[in-house]
């Protein structure tokens, strides 16, 4: 840490490298309701709460608070299956959020989810999806229709790093910039899959993937919640101004195991290595430090901000803990789509007639 006596105090109003301090403030804030989040989620699937896949993006929040908060409201979010603080971002309930990581009835997809399908279409946040690079293709349909409708809206599409050699992202890529859609695709990029390094299974550089169409191509500091913050407001205005569809290599680090069935470290990387990772570049603690050096904080504001956090996570366990589970005869309902609903034109006008 750096010598505080010997640095000039900025005033609260300087605010931290061009990010205006409530701003710095509220990024921190965010980011530690999702660590609080997400641990109180470890704790309820160690007992049991929660059963099935579960993805914690602990030492990725930067990732999502970073880019969400840069955001409009109207703007659209899709994103993989590590995707809960994503949601929390664009200010889904954390009690919604947990009851669907428990299965319950009061979850955002009324319990059938789970941890991998969380939504919230009036806050535009299209999911949580399990197949790895499926969101891709649905983000450049959602940036056809918001050229189509002559909309001002952006889209937001995370992957992991994985996803960039699947098929469906060159294809929707390549769709995306021949049309200009407003999409910024953005890798999460944590240097592995599930148990294997990107650099074993891949022929070229994550920011390099997208140059083929013609993309422009960036290079972010994901751990860094402030570069993040800066880079997407540029990168979210240019999109929005017409500029067409932008790639973003966001350089992060998941501190956890690929899910909770799967250990820390082992056969592909080492316990020294995510040791040293979550010691020098973990995003909160980065935030945190930079705010108290620059008398922008103090311990007592920050322990108040974590003890709402934590509060706010306990809230939303015995939310789901005491809901119902869904009934029986849910088992059949959403299963498909349901027919003689009234279809309608892609410009939201209704098909004369109605029906399937
Ligand atoms: C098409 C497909 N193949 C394989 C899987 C199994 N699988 C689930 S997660 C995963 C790794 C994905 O890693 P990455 O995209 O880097 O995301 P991260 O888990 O690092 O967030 C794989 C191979 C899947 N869900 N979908």
């Amino acid at each position: 840490m750096a010598d505080t006596k010997t640095k000039k105090t900025p005033k609260a109003a300087d605010g931290l490298r061009g990010v205006p301090t409530d701003t710095a403030l509220r990024l921190l804030r965010e980011m530690l309701l999702y660590r609080r989040f997400e641990e109180k989620a470890e704790e309820a699937y160690a007992i049991g709460k929660i059963g099935g896949f579960c993805h914690l993006h602990i030492g990725q929040e930067a990732a999502a608070a970073g880019t969400i908060l840069a955001l409009d409201e109207g703007d659209y979010v899709i994103s993989a299956y590590r995707e809960h603080t994503q949601a929390l971002a664009r200010g889904m309930e954390p009690s919604v959020i947990m009851a669907e990581l428990f299965g319950r009835a009061t979850g955002c997809s009324g319990g059938k989810g789970g941890s991998m399908h969380l939504f919230d279409v009036e806050r535009r946040f299209m999911g949580g999806h399990g197949i790895v690079g499926a969101q891709v293709p649905l983000a450049s349909g959602l940036g056809w229709k918001i050229r189509y409708r002559e909309e001002n809206d952006v889209v937001l599409c995370f992957m992991g790093d994985a996803a960039v050699n699947q098929g469906a992202f060159h294809e929707a890529l390549n769709m995306s910039a021949v049309w200009k859609l407003p999409v910024i695709y953005v890798v999460e990029n944590n240097e592995y899959g599930m148990g294997t390094a990107f650099s074993r299974v891949s022929a070229t550089e994550i920011h390099e993937r997208s140059c083929a169409y013609g993309i422009p191509s960036s290079i972010v500091d994901g751990q860094d919640v402030l570069a993040t913050y800066d880079a997407f407001r540029t990168l979210i205005d240019e999109v929005r101004g017409g500029g067409g569809p932008r790639y973003v290599d966001l350089r992060t680090y998941r501190f956890k195991g690929h899910s909770m069935s799967d250990p820390v470290s082992g056969t592909y990387r080492s316990k020294e290595e995510v040791d040293g990772k979550v010691k020098e570049a973990d995003p909160i603690r980065l935030l945190r430090d930079e705010l108290m050096e620059a008398g922008l904080l103090d311990q007592e504001s920050l322990e108040a901000m974590d003890a709402e956090a934590k509060k706010q996570a306990l809230e939303a366990f015995e939310f789901a803990d005491e809901s119902p589970l869904p009934d029986e005869g849910e088992l059949y309902t959403h299963v498909y789509a349901e027919l003689g609903h009234g279809r309608i034109f892609m410009d939201g006008r209704e098909r004369p007639g109605g029906g399937a």
